[in-house]
Order: structure tokens, then C-alpha cells, then sequence
């Protein structure tokens, strides 16, 4: 949200996330970094943000990514966050943060990100130790497939995702839906609500099943969803530039 380059459908591709929590009965929604362009965008943007949070009900874990860093100068120290609804949890924690909701249940760790670099390892310090609830993580960064040998900042490597201890990693920071699972432990990326979608018009979102009950106790599955207002008219075509 917030770029310069179409503002007003990354609101309404936002707008169609929330919805898409009621529609689908979600209980928990997690935004895994860069909702936010880049710091200096407008008080607006964050109320906009911040209201429809609130409309979705249900507990929201957000985690700063590379382009809203949780810095000195972060986005989220700004006064629309400061009365924020308690339904919104921002991951801060730059050494790893666990976040719980024992009405669901279920813990939620995360590593706020400070600075986009080599150094910033996005799962390091995740928990060893399960606690009896559902254990999920959320990272920010990028998955090294085991060709890849690039020196990258934010750096996830298939290990670390085979030796979590969790039942399912949110991944961030592509725009494109991508499964890493490694080793049975169940890793996603969501890519960008419309980055991920291939119809124009909607927006896409990983809608992430926890059931005791069921054969596979994780499932994954990527949803479209209808963005109001959507038309060809009004959405980007090619153009001269
Ligand atoms: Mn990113």
C-alpha cells in the first residue's frame, strides 16, 4: 500500500482481503511484511489500514518487512498505529517474537525485520520447543533453493525451514505463490495479494487449514477472491513509459 504506482487498487485489493476473512470464517489473518510500500507514505494510507484491520474482527498478526522495517524511523512508531485496535499485533521484536491466542489455541513467532541485509536471518531464534498449541511462523525474506547461490539479503535456506519446529512457516517478501516445504514442514510463500493472482480484477491469499481431526493435519490452499469495484476500466493495461 502506499506506491506510487496505483495506490487506490492496493486499498481495495486490502478492502477484498478483509472481506475474504469473513466470507472464508477465517480466525486468525497474517500479513507476513511489506503491506507498506516505504516509510514515508501518508498518515492516510496507515488509517485507511488501520480501520479496515478493525473490520476484520479476528486477531491480525502483522510482520515488517524489508520495505516497512521495524527501524528507528519504522512506519509502524507513527501516531495511526498508536490507538490501534486490539484485534492488530504487530510483530517487534527483532530477535524473534512469539505471539499467543489461547482462544485459538495457537502461538504465532516472528522476527521483525530491522535491516535487509546478509546478516538479517529471518528464522534464526525461532523456538525449538513446542508448547502443545498450534505453532506457526512467520518470515520475511529470501528462499534459497539449494541451485541458488547468490549472496541475498534476508536469507531463508531449505535447513532452516526443515529443522523448524512449527506446523506451517507464512513466508513473505515474493510476489509470487510458491510452496518450500522442506522435510514435512509446511512452508508458503502467499506472494502478493495481487501480485499472486492470475485474473485481473481479484486478488489471491493462501487460506491455511489447522485440523486435528483431519488425515493432513496442514492445508494449504490459494483462494481467489473478487476485488469491489474491479473492472477493466479502471485497472492498469500496459502502457507507454
Ligand atoms: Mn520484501
Amino acid at each position: 500500500m502506499g506506491d506510487d504506482w496505483d495506490p487506490e487498487s492496493a486499498q481495495r485489493a486490502l478492502t477484498a482481503v478483509v472481506d475474504g476473512v469473513h466470507t472464508l470464517r477465517g480466525d486468525a489473518l497474517l500479513i507476513a511484511g511489506d503491506v507498506f510500500d516505504n516509510a514515508r507514505i501518508s498518515d492516510a494510507v496507515l488509517e485507511f489500514f488501520v480501520s479496515e484491520i478493525a473490520r476484520a474482527v479476528v486477531p491480525t498478526v502483522v510482520l515488517p518487512g524489508n520495505h516497512d522495517l521495524f527501524d528507528a524511523s519504522s512506519l509502524y512508531h507513527r501516531s495511526p498505529f498508536s490507538d490501534s485496535p486490539d484485534n492488530l499485533h504487530i510483530i517487534s521484536g527483532t530477535r524473534g517474537q512469539t505471539l499467543t491466542f489461547p482462544e485459538l489455541t495457537l502461538e504465532i513467532w516472528g522476527r521483525a525485520m530491522d535491516s535487509h541485509t546478509p546478516a538479517f536471518r529471518p528464522l534464526a531464534g525461532i523456538p525449538s520447543k513446542r508448547n502443545g498449541q498450534w505453532s506457526v511462523a512467520m518470515a520475511h525474506g529470501h528462499f534459497h533453493f539449494l541451485d541458488d547461490t547468490e549472496e541475498r539479503s534476508s536469507p531463508i535456506r531449505p535447513h532452516e525451514i526443515a529443522e523448524a519446529s512449527c506446523d506451517y512457516i507464512a513466508l513473505g517478501h515474493w510476489e509470487r505463490f510458491e510452496d518450500v516445504s522442506q522435510n514435512g514442514v509446511t512452508a508458503f510463500y502467499s506472494g502478493s495479494p495481487m501480485g499472486a493472482s492470475p485474473n485481473r480484477g481479484n486478488v489471491a491469499v493462501n487460506v491455511v487449514d489447522l485440523d486435528p481431526q483431519a488425515s493432513r493435519a496442514v492445508v494449504v490452499s490459494q483462494v481467489e477472491l473478487p476485488m469491489a469495484g474491479a473492472s477493466s476500466m479502471n485497472l492498469p493495461i500496459a502502457a507507454d513509459n
